[in-house]
């Protein structure tokens, strides 16, 4: 019924072999203390690529430990934050050399495209961690004059120990975008990768105790959300979590920080990203910008453009390519170059976007290309488009995390203002305009924690990205990320003599 080509498996490469399966805490590779274990697969077969240490509360506990002893009374928090950077740049140094293995680890535990891990994620990490060693000693608190005559100080001082909970669509930048600030800010912590992703951040462990980043202070605990996750987010020795995540994820981490010892608590959860196409938009590049937008990482990502609202006088002819291009994307295996999309993480998440495509048909809205597995193994699925969506409807509204786009119309500015605020969701929006008056009124009307201009996807270590409203609080990246895994203490003293 649709032509989207699937290429599965024609080219030859060699797999990695996958080196570390255990549990990494205070500077080793353990077993869990059950010996339980669990498997990590191939989304392209669902076929099983190894068998991981699966981490339990009594795991966490240990890696709570060591991280607990490497900041009370460990070297890293207390040395320069110059030396903290030159250990930093050589971890980022180390992964650099190994570039080429660790894109084919998250290939092949993700799905992921390896020309997109190669030249995006991988370097994204190591940029993530060069920015944040060159953050590490320009950290510093103020000096102010108080009434009377006293003076005060302010120190910024690391968090303590904190707690990375991690999803799988993007395993390492996630990993370096909270590792990094935190490393650099003098804190020690424990990252649970998600479980459909566990490998790259073993391999990340390894490379930062070649690095020099002393024992205890990263510990990487694999496991399952519900048992590992929950025991970090509830664990009174862990001074703050970090989250990125599920919506529903999120208000339990909070419920456990709230209910345990009012850990610090940052979120970055889901989107439901517009996209608003103006008519004096470049059509072709308009066109071109949506289709990336929406299907880039099979539409896993939490600010894919699920929803785009075109201008009416553009509609017809913007969606006839934009058909034409969905069309002509090619699925299939991501270590193929000439792949534009692999398969989706897993069973679950395949079947949750195909769910989402039966509610779209039965709300009423129409698919006019996709909306069907496009392999007879492996998750993979065609590029989908619906119109005639209305902004209640279900598929509007949710996350659906897969290469699903909405189109729809409008007519004025205050409508597409209006249409694209009409969700619970914050984190991104796009505008495609070449009036800069349009551009500026609309950037200040979406209440949205990013906005691209004729661009999308642009990131940077130095560029603070989080949400507004259900898409959380707290920024990932740039100083503001960093800020983070701080806290602020005042010193105050006599200019003079003590009154007292
Ligand atoms: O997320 P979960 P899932 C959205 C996206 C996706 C949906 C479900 O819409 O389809 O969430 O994905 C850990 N206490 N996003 O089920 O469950 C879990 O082990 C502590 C958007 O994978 O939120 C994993 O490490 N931790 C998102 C992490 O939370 C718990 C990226 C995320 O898993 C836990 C991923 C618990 N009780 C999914 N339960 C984005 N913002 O980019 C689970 N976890």
């Amino acid at each position: 019924s649709n032509s989207t080509e699937v290429v599965n498996g024609t080219e030859k490469y060699d797999l990695p072999k996958i080196k570390f399966t255990k549990l990494f805490i205070n500077g080793e590779f353990v077993d869990s203390v059950s010996g339980k274990c669990f498997e990590t697969r191939d989304p392209r077969t669902g076929e099983v690529i190894a068998v991981v240490a699966e981490g339990d509360k009594e795991d966490v506990d240990l890696a709570v430990k060591a991280a607990r002893n490497a900041f009370d009374h460990g070297t890293w928090p207390r040395m320069s934050g110059y030396e903290r950077g030159r250990i930093m740049s050589k971890y980022a140094d180390l992964i650099e050399e190994h570039l080429e293995e660790l894109a084919m680890i998250d290939s092949l535990d993700g799905g992921k495209l390896l020309a997109m891990g190669k030249a995006v994620d991988i370097p994204g990490g190591v940029h993530m961690l060069r920015y944040n060693a060159g953050a590490a000693d320009k950290i510093h608190g103020e000096t102010l004059k108080l009434a009377g005559e006293f003076q005060g100080y302010t120190l910024k001082e690391p968090v303590g120990v904190v707690g990375h909970i991690l999803p799988w669509n993007f395993p390492t930048a996630m990993f370096f975008l909270k590792v990094s600030p935190a490393l650099a800010a003098g804190c020690t912590m424990v990252v649970k990768p998600a479980e459909q992703t566990p490998l790259s951040a073993l391999f990340y462990a390894h490379l930062a105790k070649k690095a020099g980043i002393p024992d205890g202070v990263l510990n990487v605990v694999n496991g399952f959300g519900p048992t590992a996750g929950a025991a970090i987010t509830s664990h009174m020795d862990v001074d703050k979590v970090s989250f990125t995540g599920s919506s529903e994820v999120g208000r339990l981490v909070m419920e456990a920080a709230a209910r345990s010892n009012l850990k610090k608590v940052s979120l970055e959860l889901g989107g439901k990203t517009p996209l608003i196409i103006f008519d004096d938009a470049d059509l072709d590049m308009a066109v071109n910008l949506a289709h990336n937008a929406a299907f880039f990482n099979k539409g896993e990502i939490c600010v894919a453009a699920s929803r785009v609202y075109v201008h009416e006088k553009i509609y017809d002819e913007f969606l006839k390519k934009s058909v034409e291009m969905a069309k002509s994307r090619v699925v299939g295996d991501p270590f193929d170059p000439k792949v534009h999309q692999g398969p989706q993480i897993d069973k679950e998440q395949f079947e949750k976007v195909l769910r989402y495509i039966e509610i779209g048909k039965k709300e009423g809205a129409t698919l006019v290309t996709g909306g069907s597995p496009c392999s007879d193994k492996g998750y993979y699925i065609e590029p989908t488009i619906f119109t005639d969506v209305k902004e209640d409807m279900v598929i509007a509204q949710e996350e659906i995390f897969g290469p699903v786009k909405c189109v729809m119309k409008f007519k004025t500015i205050d409508e597409a203002i209006e249409k694209a605020n009409a969700t619970y969701y914050g984190l991104s929006a796009g505008i495609i305009t070449k009036d800069l008056n349009v551009a500026n009124r609309v950037s200040r009307s979406i209440r949205a924690g990013t906005i691209w201009v004729n661009c999308f996807f642009v990131f940077d270590p130095s560029c603070p990205f989080g949400g507004y409203k259900m898409s959380g609080f707290g920024k990932d990246q740039g100083i503001d990320g960093l800020e983070k895994y701080l806290q602020i203490k005042s010193v105050i003293t006599p200019i003079y003599s003590s009154p007292w």
